[in-house]
């Protein structure tokens, strides 16, 4: 008898989303991703100066404010031809990279690791043979004896006091769980160790946004950080060397423990290298711009359609036709009003929630498509692209990772196994290494730029009368994220955003087609129906963020059944 599964709400994300899936002779045979909220940024911003609109949409989300702080300043400069000056643009890209790696890291470690690692089997661990694997597969200094007793000992004390603290409610001793207990024991220091590193990444993004979350140092035509060495107040060679050593610390964190860690638990789950692949197609956008007009940039992006490398296609500049016209959304099975495809630009916002219907409207998510394609977005997208074009650094961590899993896994693994809810993890992992890589060259080029008398933060512009319309992009966390803005008489007529976890948690369209989560689903094992931790691992792969999705809060607050609720 097939059995309808709802998790409702999945946690350890950003945001209310509701997986319900129907499970027959132990697998998902069919899948619903549904978002269960509404907010009205978009609406917000209608009539508003367009110089405000990063700081009303960094409102989206509590996760990822920086990055549509970045995405607004990049269309308002797109719809008004701004070209900022190259200290502003290395100064961003600081401040994306070093979100993105506090990102990955909180991901990883704190938001999914606990699918894979059972922390009650940690206690079972021996920390000498722990500590001996360890030290066979990293240099890293925090996989000593003395601070893999003192973490054992740290848990045995929550469970002598019968509660797990910030452990509490997990899936432990679950029939999938499969890592030894001196393989648990470890990720579970990692587990803690990643909580100092993510706040060092998130250290940076504070020294150069004045604050985070919410950075507060953007404006249309570049940055507001002044600069001059010989002023404490200042962006000066004092905060530099901070940022610089805190990269350094990150960087030793990712490639000696977060890349170590992704190798080896993935080789120990090798079956799930075959699961949650979905939809194939993928889509990246070009980020860490190196010039001022935004015509070349450190990390690739692009398009790859049915899997096959060799249909990569890159985006050239932040004004890439292929990019500009080929974007749309669909509302047939979301709670908006009509069942239109429209580019966003034409797009409107008008809420219609009725209730929620497998065969109708089931969730607040739009369905974008790419020239009429269902993509993926993420990581696992930027990944590819950038290995399918010969990206250097990302084939350098690509054959690390596939080396390394593979040899711990003793099977030779290909870029094909990457299609899977493992590959995403592992995508995640091998672009925090390319991205803190690249982010201390950027240092050095802003330095350098600096150092050679350049001081230049802002370009000064004017509103032109009648409209102009623009688009920036922003290759974010979970994906390709973009904002659309028509702009009348120096006000914003129309604003869309398109983000990456809509990209990933949309609903099926007016073609029946399922999106990206709902397909990667499909085939899943499910051990134990009540306990559907294999559906969990599927979803949080992808990083879901449904703040950021929907980008709208039901005013009303309107409740929605809830069957279970799990970790
Ligand atoms: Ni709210 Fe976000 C990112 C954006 S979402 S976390 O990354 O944009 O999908
Ligand atoms: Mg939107």
């Amino acid at each position: 008898m097939p059995q309808m599964i709802t998790i409702d709400p999945i946690t350890r994300i950003e945001g209310h989303l509701r997986i319900d899936v129907e499970v027959d002779r132990g697998k998902v045979q069919n899948s619903w991703s549904s978002g269960q909220m509404w907010r009205g940024i978009e609406k917000i911003l209608e009539g508003r100066d367009p110089r405000d609109a990063w700081i009303f949409t960094q409102r989206i989300c509590g996760v990822c404010t920086t990055v549509h702080a970045i995405a607004s300043v990049r269309a308002v400069e797109n719809a008004l031809s701004v070209e900022i000056p190259l200290n502003a643009q290395l100064i961003r890209n600081l401040i994306v990279a070093a979100h993105c790696l506090h990102d990955h890291i909180v991901h990883f470690y704190h938001l999914s690791a606990l699918d894979w690692v059972d922390v009650v089997s940690a206690l079972k661990g021996n920390p000498k043979s722990a500590s001996k694997l360890a030290e066979s597969l990293s240099p890293w200094p925090g996989n000593s004896v003395k601070e893999l007793q003192a973490v054992k000992d740290k848990l045995a004390s929550f469970v002598n006091r019968g509660q797990l603290g910030i452990f509490t409610n997990g899936y432990w001793g679950h029939p999938a769980m499969k890592l030894h207990p001196d393989v648990n024991l470890l990720a579970v220091s990692h587990y803690l160790q990643a909580l100092e590193y993510q706040r060092k990444a998130n250290q940076v993004v504070a020294i150069l946004g004045a604050k985070t979350p919410n950075i507060q140092n953007l404006a249309v035509g570049g940055v507001a950080n002044a600069i001059n060495l010989d002023n404490e107040a200042t962006l000066n060679m004092k905060k530099l060397y901070a940022i610089k050593g805190l990269l350094e610390d990150v960087q030793r964190f990712v490639e000696q423990v977060y890349l170590v860690d992704v190798a080896a638990i993935g080789a120990m789950y090798a079956p799930w290298l075959s699961y949650g692949a979905g939809v194939t197609n993928y889509l990246a956008v070009p980020d860490l711009p190196t010039d001022t007009k935004g015509t070349t940039f450190d990390l690739p992006g692009g398009t790859i359609f049915d899997g096959n490398l060799k249909t990569t296609r890159l985006f050239e500049s932040f004004n890439d036709p292929y990019f500009r016209d080929n974007v749309t959304e669909n509302i047939a099975r979301a709670w908006y009003d009509g069942d239109w495809t429209r580019h966003p630009y034409e797009e409107d916002t008008v809420p219609a929630y009725s209730e929620l219907d497998h065969d109708g409207k089931y969730s607040w998510v739009k369905a974008p498509r790419f020239d009429d394609k269902v993509m993926q977005v993420g990581p696992l997208a930027q990944v590819l692209v950038g290995y399918a074009s010969g990206h250097k650094r990302t084939q350098k961590w690509a054959n690390w990772m596939l080396k390394t899993a593979g040899s711990v896994a003793g099977a030779k693994l290909g870029p094909q196994v990457l299609h899977s809810t493992l590959g995403r993890h592992a995508a995640r992992a091998i672009r925090a290494a390319i991205i803190v890589d690249t982010a201390l060259e950027h240092w050095q080029r802003l330095v350098e730029n600096i150092g050679s008398g350049d001081t230049d933060i802002f370009t000064p512009w004017t509103y032109p009368k009648g409209e102009v319309q623009g688009f920036g992009f922003h290759e974010a966390p979970r994906g390709t994220l973009s904002h659309w803005v028509v702009i009348e008489d120096g006000k914003i007529k129309n604003y869309q955003c398109v983000v990456p976890s809509t990209w990933n948690a949309g609903p099926r369209d007016e073609k029946d087609r399922k999106g990206p989560y709902e397909a990667s689903l499909i085939d899943n094992p499910v051990a134990d129906p009540g306990k559907p931790l294999e559906v969990l691992r599927t979803i949080h792969s992808f990083d879901p963020c449904l703040a950021c999705a929907i980008h709208t809060l039901d005013v009303e607050g309107r409740e929605v059944s809830k069957v279970q609720t799990l970790v």
